[in-house]
Protein backbone atom coordinates (compact mmCIF):
# COMPACT_ATOMS: atom_id res chain seq x y z
CA UNK A 1 0.00 0.00 0.00
CA UNK A 2 0.99 3.28 -0.70
CA UNK A 3 1.89 6.03 1.76
CA UNK A 4 -0.52 9.49 2.31
CA UNK A 5 0.74 12.45 1.04
CA UNK A 6 1.54 14.54 4.15
CA UNK A 7 -0.55 16.43 6.06
CA UNK A 8 0.57 19.68 5.01
CA UNK A 9 2.10 19.36 1.65
CA UNK A 10 1.90 22.35 -0.28
CA UNK A 11 -0.11 21.79 -3.21
CA UNK A 12 0.05 24.64 -5.36
CA UNK A 13 1.68 25.69 -8.67
CA UNK A 14 4.13 28.46 -10.28
CA UNK A 15 5.02 30.97 -12.48
CA UNK A 16 8.05 33.03 -13.29
CA UNK A 17 8.31 37.42 -13.42
CA UNK A 18 9.12 37.88 -16.47
CA UNK A 19 6.50 35.11 -18.46
CA UNK A 20 3.48 36.16 -16.37
CA UNK A 21 3.60 39.99 -15.47
CA UNK A 22 3.76 42.09 -18.54
CA UNK A 23 4.13 46.12 -17.45
CA UNK A 24 7.61 45.12 -17.79
CA UNK A 25 8.42 48.60 -18.14
CA UNK A 26 5.91 50.47 -16.26
CA UNK A 27 6.15 51.82 -12.56
CA UNK A 28 9.50 52.27 -12.43
CA UNK A 29 10.72 48.24 -13.39
CA UNK A 30 14.09 48.67 -15.57
CA UNK A 31 14.98 46.50 -18.34
CA UNK A 32 15.79 42.58 -18.02
CA UNK A 33 17.84 40.52 -20.18
CA UNK A 34 14.48 39.31 -21.48
CA UNK A 35 13.33 42.81 -22.63
CA UNK A 36 16.17 43.32 -24.66
CA UNK A 37 16.35 40.13 -26.29
CA UNK A 38 15.43 39.40 -29.59
CA UNK A 39 11.86 36.89 -28.77
CA UNK A 40 12.36 34.01 -31.26
CA UNK A 41 10.58 34.20 -34.45
CA UNK A 42 6.94 33.41 -34.00
CA UNK A 43 6.33 34.26 -30.67
CA UNK A 44 5.23 36.77 -29.12
CA UNK A 45 7.44 39.22 -27.03
CA UNK A 46 7.15 40.26 -23.25
CA UNK A 47 5.54 43.20 -23.04
CA UNK A 48 2.21 42.21 -21.60
CA UNK A 49 2.41 38.06 -21.29
CA UNK A 50 -0.58 37.15 -19.08
CA UNK A 51 -0.99 40.48 -17.78
CA UNK A 52 -0.14 39.25 -14.21
CA UNK A 53 0.91 42.78 -12.74
CA UNK A 54 -2.56 43.77 -13.02
CA UNK A 55 -4.94 40.98 -13.00
CA UNK A 56 -2.64 39.85 -9.28
CA UNK A 57 -6.01 39.66 -7.30
CA UNK A 58 -8.22 38.06 -9.78
CA UNK A 59 -5.04 35.28 -10.27
CA UNK A 60 -4.74 34.85 -6.74
CA UNK A 61 -8.31 34.49 -5.89
CA UNK A 62 -8.59 31.26 -9.02
CA UNK A 63 -5.56 30.04 -7.10
CA UNK A 64 -7.61 30.22 -3.65
CA UNK A 65 -10.53 29.33 -5.62
CA UNK A 66 -8.69 25.75 -6.42
CA UNK A 67 -7.40 25.33 -2.99
CA UNK A 68 -3.73 26.40 -3.13
CA UNK A 69 -1.96 25.92 -0.23
CA UNK A 70 1.69 27.18 -1.65
CA UNK A 71 2.16 29.80 -4.92
CA UNK A 72 5.71 29.55 -6.40
CA UNK A 73 6.72 33.17 -8.07
CA UNK A 74 9.73 34.93 -8.84
CA UNK A 75 10.43 38.41 -8.01
CA UNK A 76 11.55 40.46 -10.67
CA UNK A 77 15.34 41.42 -9.71
CA UNK A 78 14.60 45.07 -12.17
CA UNK A 79 11.56 45.56 -10.39
CA UNK A 80 13.27 46.16 -6.94
CA UNK A 81 16.52 47.09 -8.03
CA UNK A 82 15.87 49.00 -11.84
CA UNK A 83 19.95 49.06 -12.20
CA UNK A 84 20.10 46.10 -10.66
CA UNK A 85 22.55 47.71 -8.59
CA UNK A 86 21.64 51.16 -6.42
CA UNK A 87 17.95 52.67 -6.27
CA UNK A 88 15.42 50.56 -5.22
CA UNK A 89 11.71 51.30 -6.88
CA UNK A 90 8.98 51.14 -3.87
CA UNK A 91 6.50 50.61 -6.44
CA UNK A 92 7.99 46.94 -7.01
CA UNK A 93 8.21 46.55 -3.10
CA UNK A 94 4.77 47.79 -3.38
CA UNK A 95 4.08 45.50 -5.97
CA UNK A 96 4.91 41.97 -4.18
CA UNK A 97 3.90 43.33 -0.79
CA UNK A 98 0.54 42.98 -2.02
CA UNK A 99 1.22 40.02 -3.62
CA UNK A 100 2.19 38.13 -0.75
CA UNK A 101 0.19 39.57 1.43
CA UNK A 102 -2.78 38.43 -1.03
CA UNK A 103 -1.51 35.04 -0.98
CA UNK A 104 -1.52 35.29 3.00
CA UNK A 105 -4.74 36.31 3.03
CA UNK A 106 -5.83 33.03 1.99
CA UNK A 107 -3.58 30.55 3.70
CA UNK A 108 -1.09 30.36 0.57
CA UNK A 109 2.36 30.12 1.43
CA UNK A 110 4.73 32.58 -0.89
CA UNK A 111 7.22 30.70 -2.34
CA UNK A 112 9.43 33.18 -3.93
CA UNK A 113 12.53 32.38 -6.56
CA UNK A 114 14.77 35.08 -6.57
CA UNK A 115 16.45 34.69 -9.97
CA UNK A 116 14.60 33.33 -12.73
CA UNK A 117 16.36 33.73 -16.12
CA UNK A 118 16.10 37.94 -15.67
CA UNK A 119 19.68 39.81 -15.48
CA UNK A 120 19.01 43.00 -15.18
CA UNK A 121 19.97 44.34 -18.65
CA UNK A 122 21.91 47.47 -16.96
CA UNK A 123 24.04 44.21 -15.22
CA UNK A 124 24.60 42.51 -18.69
CA UNK A 125 26.18 45.82 -20.03
CA UNK A 126 28.72 45.46 -16.76
CA UNK A 127 29.67 41.97 -17.73
CA UNK A 128 26.49 40.16 -16.30
CA UNK A 129 27.53 36.81 -14.30
CA UNK A 130 31.00 37.20 -15.62
CA UNK A 131 31.81 39.78 -13.56
CA UNK A 132 33.25 38.57 -10.58
CA UNK A 133 31.14 41.56 -8.41
CA UNK A 134 27.88 39.63 -9.88
CA UNK A 135 28.27 38.02 -6.41
CA UNK A 136 27.61 40.70 -4.52
CA UNK A 137 25.10 42.19 -6.93
CA UNK A 138 23.30 39.23 -6.17
CA UNK A 139 24.08 39.52 -2.72
CA UNK A 140 22.70 42.87 -2.18
CA UNK A 141 19.29 41.97 -3.93
CA UNK A 142 18.80 39.34 -1.56
CA UNK A 143 19.35 41.61 1.69
CA UNK A 144 16.70 43.95 -0.01
CA UNK A 145 14.48 40.69 -0.48
CA UNK A 146 15.11 39.64 2.82
CA UNK A 147 14.67 42.81 4.45
CA UNK A 148 11.25 44.20 2.86
CA UNK A 149 9.83 40.20 2.81
CA UNK A 150 11.01 38.58 5.15
CA UNK A 151 8.81 39.04 7.75
CA UNK A 152 6.04 36.90 5.87
CA UNK A 153 8.00 34.99 3.52
CA UNK A 154 9.40 31.65 4.70
CA UNK A 155 10.47 29.65 1.75
CA UNK A 156 13.14 31.06 -0.77
CA UNK A 157 14.57 29.74 -3.89
CA UNK A 158 17.66 31.08 -5.01
CA UNK A 159 18.38 30.18 -8.90
CA UNK A 160 16.14 28.81 -10.82
CA UNK A 161 17.66 26.20 -13.21
CA UNK A 162 20.81 27.70 -12.95
CA UNK A 163 22.24 24.15 -15.18
CA UNK A 164 20.01 25.40 -17.99
CA UNK A 165 21.44 28.84 -17.24
CA UNK A 166 24.92 26.82 -17.79
CA UNK A 167 23.92 24.18 -20.43
CA UNK A 168 21.98 25.97 -22.94
CA UNK A 169 21.81 29.61 -22.18
CA UNK A 170 24.30 30.71 -24.14
CA UNK A 171 22.23 29.41 -26.67
CA UNK A 172 18.95 30.67 -25.66
CA UNK A 173 20.20 34.01 -24.73
CA UNK A 174 19.74 33.83 -21.16
CA UNK A 175 23.47 34.04 -20.19
CA UNK A 176 25.47 36.21 -22.01
CA UNK A 177 29.22 35.48 -23.50
CA UNK A 178 31.42 38.13 -24.52
CA UNK A 179 31.93 38.90 -27.87
CA UNK A 180 35.36 37.55 -29.05
CA UNK A 181 35.17 35.47 -26.32
CA UNK A 182 38.05 32.17 -27.18
CA UNK A 183 36.99 29.48 -24.94
CA UNK A 184 33.44 29.91 -24.45
CA UNK A 185 33.59 26.44 -22.29
CA UNK A 186 35.76 28.30 -19.69
CA UNK A 187 33.81 31.53 -19.12
CA UNK A 188 30.46 29.58 -19.30
CA UNK A 189 31.75 27.73 -15.64
CA UNK A 190 33.52 30.70 -14.71
CA UNK A 191 29.67 32.60 -14.77
CA UNK A 192 28.24 29.43 -13.34
CA UNK A 193 30.91 29.32 -10.49
CA UNK A 194 30.27 33.05 -9.93
CA UNK A 195 26.40 31.67 -9.54
CA UNK A 196 27.35 29.09 -7.21
CA UNK A 197 29.00 31.65 -4.75
CA UNK A 198 26.26 34.25 -4.97
CA UNK A 199 24.14 31.29 -4.75
CA UNK A 200 25.95 30.51 -1.06
CA UNK A 201 26.30 33.50 0.37
CA UNK A 202 23.26 34.60 0.14
CA UNK A 203 22.01 30.89 1.53
CA UNK A 204 24.36 32.17 4.47
CA UNK A 205 22.49 35.76 4.68
CA UNK A 206 19.06 34.27 4.65
CA UNK A 207 20.15 31.84 7.31
CA UNK A 208 21.18 34.98 9.24
CA UNK A 209 18.92 37.72 8.71
CA UNK A 210 15.93 35.30 8.84
CA UNK A 211 16.54 32.28 11.41
CA UNK A 212 13.02 30.83 11.32
CA UNK A 213 13.18 30.84 7.17
CA UNK A 214 13.91 27.67 4.35
CA UNK A 215 16.50 28.45 1.55
CA UNK A 216 17.15 25.99 -1.38
CA UNK A 217 18.42 25.80 -5.09
CA UNK A 218 15.91 25.21 -7.57
CA UNK A 219 18.01 23.34 -10.41
CA UNK A 220 16.23 21.12 -13.32
CA UNK A 221 17.14 17.52 -11.96
CA UNK A 222 16.43 14.56 -14.36
CA UNK A 223 18.40 11.36 -14.24
CA UNK A 224 20.21 10.21 -17.44
CA UNK A 225 19.35 6.92 -18.37
CA UNK A 226 22.32 5.40 -20.19
CA UNK A 227 21.06 3.99 -24.04
CA UNK A 228 21.67 0.47 -23.84
CA UNK A 229 24.40 -1.24 -20.98
CA UNK A 230 26.98 -1.43 -22.20
CA UNK A 231 29.66 0.33 -20.21
CA UNK A 232 30.69 3.32 -22.51
CA UNK A 233 27.22 3.88 -22.85
CA UNK A 234 26.87 4.02 -18.46
CA UNK A 235 29.96 5.87 -18.22
CA UNK A 236 28.46 8.60 -20.75
CA UNK A 237 25.16 8.45 -18.78
CA UNK A 238 27.63 9.31 -15.53
CA UNK A 239 29.05 12.04 -17.27
CA UNK A 240 25.60 13.81 -18.14
CA UNK A 241 24.09 13.42 -14.79
CA UNK A 242 26.93 14.81 -13.49
CA UNK A 243 27.32 17.67 -15.65
CA UNK A 244 23.58 18.22 -15.85
CA UNK A 245 22.55 17.31 -12.35
CA UNK A 246 24.79 16.37 -9.63
CA UNK A 247 27.65 19.34 -10.36
CA UNK A 248 24.76 22.06 -9.21
CA UNK A 249 23.50 19.78 -5.91
CA UNK A 250 26.96 18.91 -5.01
CA UNK A 251 27.88 22.50 -4.25
CA UNK A 252 24.21 23.56 -2.95
CA UNK A 253 24.62 20.77 -0.46
CA UNK A 254 28.12 19.83 0.25
CA UNK A 255 30.11 22.73 -1.39
CA UNK A 256 31.98 20.29 -3.53
CA UNK A 257 32.55 20.46 -7.26
CA UNK A 258 31.78 17.16 -8.92
CA UNK A 259 35.05 15.26 -9.37
CA UNK A 260 33.85 13.89 -12.74
CA UNK A 261 33.35 17.68 -13.79
CA UNK A 262 36.04 19.40 -12.47
CA UNK A 263 37.98 16.73 -13.72
CA UNK A 264 36.28 17.20 -17.45
CA UNK A 265 37.18 21.04 -17.11
CA UNK A 266 40.70 20.77 -16.00
CA UNK A 267 41.27 18.41 -19.28
CA UNK A 268 39.67 21.39 -21.23
CA UNK A 269 41.33 24.19 -19.59
CA UNK A 270 38.24 25.52 -18.48
CA UNK A 271 38.35 25.66 -14.54
CA UNK A 272 37.17 28.16 -12.66
CA UNK A 273 39.15 30.99 -10.77
CA UNK A 274 37.98 31.40 -7.52
CA UNK A 275 38.59 34.54 -5.18
CA UNK A 276 39.69 34.34 -2.01
CA UNK A 277 36.70 33.18 0.58
CA UNK A 278 35.07 31.33 -2.27
CA UNK A 279 35.94 28.07 -1.02
CA UNK A 280 34.94 28.74 2.69
CA UNK A 281 31.70 30.05 1.21
CA UNK A 282 30.50 27.27 -0.42
CA UNK A 283 31.56 25.52 2.39
CA UNK A 284 29.50 27.26 4.66
CA UNK A 285 26.17 27.12 3.15
CA UNK A 286 23.58 24.35 4.10
CA UNK A 287 20.36 24.52 2.34
CA UNK A 288 16.99 23.48 4.58
CA UNK A 289 15.36 21.64 1.29
CA UNK A 290 16.25 20.75 -2.24
CA UNK A 291 13.63 22.72 -4.80
CA UNK A 292 13.81 21.41 -8.55
CA UNK A 293 12.19 20.87 -11.58
CA UNK A 294 11.34 17.82 -13.07
CA UNK A 295 9.88 17.28 -16.50
CA UNK A 296 11.64 14.35 -18.14
CA UNK A 297 14.33 12.46 -17.96
CA UNK A 298 17.52 12.42 -20.54
CA UNK A 299 19.18 9.42 -22.30
CA UNK A 300 22.65 9.18 -23.77
CA UNK A 301 25.54 6.86 -25.10
CA UNK A 302 28.80 7.30 -25.34
CA UNK A 303 30.53 9.81 -27.74
CA UNK A 304 33.79 10.55 -29.34
CA UNK A 305 35.92 13.86 -28.98
CA UNK A 306 34.81 14.92 -32.20
CA UNK A 307 31.36 14.93 -31.96
CA UNK A 308 29.94 18.60 -31.47
CA UNK A 309 26.63 18.50 -29.98
CA UNK A 310 23.98 19.48 -32.37
CA UNK A 311 20.94 21.85 -32.13
CA UNK A 312 20.72 22.79 -27.67
CA UNK A 313 17.69 24.25 -28.43
CA UNK A 314 15.79 21.62 -30.47
CA UNK A 315 17.06 19.06 -28.00
CA UNK A 316 17.30 21.13 -24.52
CA UNK A 317 17.54 17.51 -22.38
CA UNK A 318 20.93 16.15 -24.52
CA UNK A 319 22.01 19.28 -26.14
CA UNK A 320 24.91 21.19 -24.61
CA UNK A 321 28.33 22.26 -25.19
CA UNK A 322 30.37 19.44 -22.92
CA UNK A 323 31.59 17.35 -26.69
CA UNK A 324 32.74 13.98 -26.40
CA UNK A 325 31.05 13.53 -22.76
CA UNK A 326 27.87 11.90 -24.14
CA UNK A 327 25.37 12.02 -26.87
CA UNK A 328 21.55 12.48 -26.88
CA UNK A 329 19.50 9.33 -27.30
CA UNK A 330 15.89 9.10 -28.41
CA UNK A 331 14.25 7.19 -25.76
CA UNK A 332 12.08 4.79 -27.64
CA UNK A 333 10.51 3.37 -24.47
CA UNK A 334 8.69 6.91 -24.39
CA UNK A 335 6.21 9.06 -26.15
CA UNK A 336 6.29 12.67 -26.44
CA UNK A 337 4.46 15.75 -26.12
CA UNK A 338 3.14 17.67 -28.95
CA UNK A 339 6.33 20.04 -28.51
CA UNK A 340 8.52 17.02 -28.67
CA UNK A 341 9.07 16.48 -25.06
CA UNK A 342 9.55 12.70 -23.41
CA UNK A 343 7.12 12.38 -21.13
CA UNK A 344 8.41 10.34 -18.29
CA UNK A 345 6.61 9.83 -14.68
CA UNK A 346 8.42 6.59 -13.87
CA UNK A 347 11.47 8.76 -14.24
CA UNK A 348 10.53 11.21 -11.94
CA UNK A 349 10.10 8.71 -9.04
CA UNK A 350 14.12 7.33 -10.28
CA UNK A 351 14.95 11.03 -10.08
CA UNK A 352 13.70 11.54 -6.64
CA UNK A 353 14.98 8.07 -5.56
CA UNK A 354 18.34 9.52 -6.81
CA UNK A 355 18.10 12.81 -5.14
CA UNK A 356 17.02 11.15 -1.64
CA UNK A 357 20.03 8.63 -1.30
CA UNK A 358 22.38 11.28 -2.31
CA UNK A 359 21.33 13.86 -0.46
CA UNK A 360 18.61 13.57 2.45
CA UNK A 361 16.95 16.74 2.43
CA UNK A 362 13.36 17.34 1.99
CA UNK A 363 12.66 18.07 -1.49
CA UNK A 364 10.17 20.60 -3.35
CA UNK A 365 8.55 20.14 -6.69
CA UNK A 366 9.12 23.40 -8.06
CA UNK A 367 7.85 22.46 -11.76
CA UNK A 368 6.66 19.97 -13.76
CA UNK A 369 4.01 20.10 -16.40
CA UNK A 370 2.38 19.65 -19.70
CA UNK A 371 3.19 22.37 -22.64
CA UNK A 372 0.27 21.89 -25.15
CA UNK A 373 -2.23 24.00 -27.82
CA UNK A 374 -5.40 24.23 -25.71
CA UNK A 375 -8.75 25.61 -27.15
CA UNK A 376 -11.20 27.22 -25.55
CA UNK A 377 -14.68 26.84 -26.67
CA UNK A 378 -17.84 29.27 -27.17
CA UNK A 379 -19.02 28.46 -24.09
CA UNK A 380 -15.65 29.74 -22.42
CA UNK A 381 -14.36 25.76 -21.61
CA UNK A 382 -10.76 24.82 -21.82
CA UNK A 383 -10.93 20.49 -22.40
CA UNK A 384 -7.16 19.32 -21.60
CA UNK A 385 -7.88 15.70 -20.37
CA UNK A 386 -4.06 15.44 -21.92
CA UNK A 387 -2.80 17.74 -18.95
CA UNK A 388 -4.88 15.84 -16.30
CA UNK A 389 -3.55 12.51 -17.68
CA UNK A 390 -0.05 13.98 -17.80
CA UNK A 391 -0.66 15.22 -14.14
CA UNK A 392 -1.95 12.16 -12.55
CA UNK A 393 0.72 10.11 -13.53
CA UNK A 394 3.24 12.01 -11.91
CA UNK A 395 1.37 13.03 -8.57
CA UNK A 396 0.76 9.05 -8.66
CA UNK A 397 4.71 8.32 -8.72
CA UNK A 398 5.44 11.08 -5.83
CA UNK A 399 3.20 9.17 -4.02
CA UNK A 400 5.56 6.31 -5.06
CA UNK A 401 8.27 7.93 -3.92
CA UNK A 402 7.10 9.05 -0.59
CA UNK A 403 6.04 5.26 0.30
CA UNK A 404 9.39 4.93 -0.69
CA UNK A 405 10.68 6.81 1.87
CA UNK A 406 11.57 10.36 0.32
CA UNK A 407 10.66 13.26 2.20
CA UNK A 408 8.14 15.22 -0.11
CA UNK A 409 7.09 19.14 1.01
CA UNK A 410 5.31 20.12 -2.20
CA UNK A 411 3.92 19.77 -5.87
CA UNK A 412 4.31 23.06 -7.68
CA UNK A 413 3.82 21.97 -11.16
CA UNK A 414 4.17 24.69 -14.12
CA UNK A 415 2.15 26.88 -14.45
CA UNK A 416 -0.67 28.17 -12.14
CA UNK A 417 -1.86 30.29 -15.37
CA UNK A 418 -1.31 30.23 -19.23
CA UNK A 419 1.85 32.44 -19.55
CA UNK A 420 4.84 33.19 -22.11
CA UNK A 421 6.86 29.53 -22.46
CA UNK A 422 10.28 30.16 -22.52
CA UNK A 423 10.95 28.92 -26.23
CA UNK A 424 7.65 28.96 -28.02
CA UNK A 425 5.82 32.05 -26.74
CA UNK A 426 1.75 31.85 -26.16
CA UNK A 427 0.53 28.62 -28.30
CA UNK A 428 2.73 26.41 -25.71
CA UNK A 429 0.77 26.80 -22.21
CA UNK A 430 0.67 24.90 -19.20
CA UNK A 431 -1.46 26.70 -16.71
CA UNK A 432 -5.04 25.60 -14.74
CA UNK A 433 -6.16 28.67 -15.66
CA UNK A 434 -6.58 29.71 -19.97
CA UNK A 435 -5.98 33.05 -20.18
CA UNK A 436 -7.79 34.55 -23.64
CA UNK A 437 -4.92 36.06 -25.73
CA UNK A 438 -2.93 34.44 -28.62
CA UNK A 439 0.86 34.94 -30.01
CA UNK A 440 0.57 39.12 -31.24
CA UNK A 441 -3.58 39.46 -30.73
CA UNK A 442 -3.80 40.74 -26.87
CA UNK A 443 -7.34 39.39 -26.78
CA UNK A 444 -9.25 39.98 -23.77
CA UNK A 445 -6.82 39.01 -21.43
CA UNK A 446 -10.27 37.02 -19.56
CA UNK A 447 -9.25 34.33 -17.43
CA UNK A 448 -11.39 30.52 -17.96
CA UNK A 449 -10.70 27.86 -15.67
CA UNK A 450 -9.62 24.45 -17.11
CA UNK A 451 -11.13 21.32 -16.93
CA UNK A 452 -7.74 20.46 -14.91
CA UNK A 453 -8.55 23.21 -12.50
CA UNK A 454 -11.92 21.63 -11.42
CA UNK A 455 -9.35 18.38 -11.92
CA UNK A 456 -6.71 19.89 -9.68
CA UNK A 457 -9.26 21.58 -6.87
CA UNK A 458 -10.23 18.33 -6.77
CA UNK A 459 -7.20 16.48 -6.12
CA UNK A 460 -6.16 19.11 -3.16
CA UNK A 461 -9.15 19.04 -1.30
CA UNK A 462 -8.16 14.99 -1.36
CA UNK A 463 -4.84 15.52 -0.43
CA UNK A 464 -3.46 13.43 -3.46
CA UNK A 465 -6.13 10.69 -3.45
CA UNK A 466 -8.25 12.00 -5.84
C1 LIG B 1 11.66 25.64 -17.29
C2 LIG B 1 11.67 27.07 -16.86
C3 LIG B 1 10.36 27.76 -16.95
C4 LIG B 1 9.43 27.27 -18.04
C5 LIG B 1 9.49 25.78 -18.27
C6 LIG B 1 8.79 25.31 -19.51
O1 LIG B 1 12.89 25.36 -17.86
O2 LIG B 1 12.12 27.20 -15.53
O3 LIG B 1 10.63 29.14 -16.96
O4 LIG B 1 9.45 28.03 -19.17
O5 LIG B 1 10.79 25.30 -18.30
O6 LIG B 1 9.60 25.48 -20.62
P1 LIG B 1 9.04 25.98 -22.00
O7 LIG B 1 8.36 27.26 -21.68
O8 LIG B 1 10.19 26.17 -22.90
O9 LIG B 1 8.11 24.94 -22.46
Amino acid sequence: TRKPFPENFFWGASTSAYQVEGANLEDGKGPSCQDVKEVPEGTSDLTVCADHYHHMKEDVALMAEMGFKSYRFSIAWTRILPKGTGEINQKGIDFYNELIDECLKYGIEPIVTMFHFDMPAALDERGSWGNPDSVQWFVDFARVLFENFGDRVKYWLTINEQNMLTLVGPVIGTLMIPEGCTNVLKEVYQQNHHMLVAQAKAMVLCHQMLPEAKIGPAPNISLVYPATCKPEDVIAAQNFNAIRNWLYLDMAVYGIYNAIVWSYLEENDATPTFAPGDEEAMKNAHPDFIGFNYYNTATVEAASDEEVLADAVADQQSGSIEAGMYKGFRNPNLVTTEFGWEIDPVGFRATIREMDSRYHLPLLVTENGLGAYDTLTEDGKVHDPYRIEYLRQHIAQIQEAITDGAQMLGYNPWSAIDLISTHEGMKKRYGFIYVDRDEFDLGTLNRYRKDSFYWYKKVIASNGED
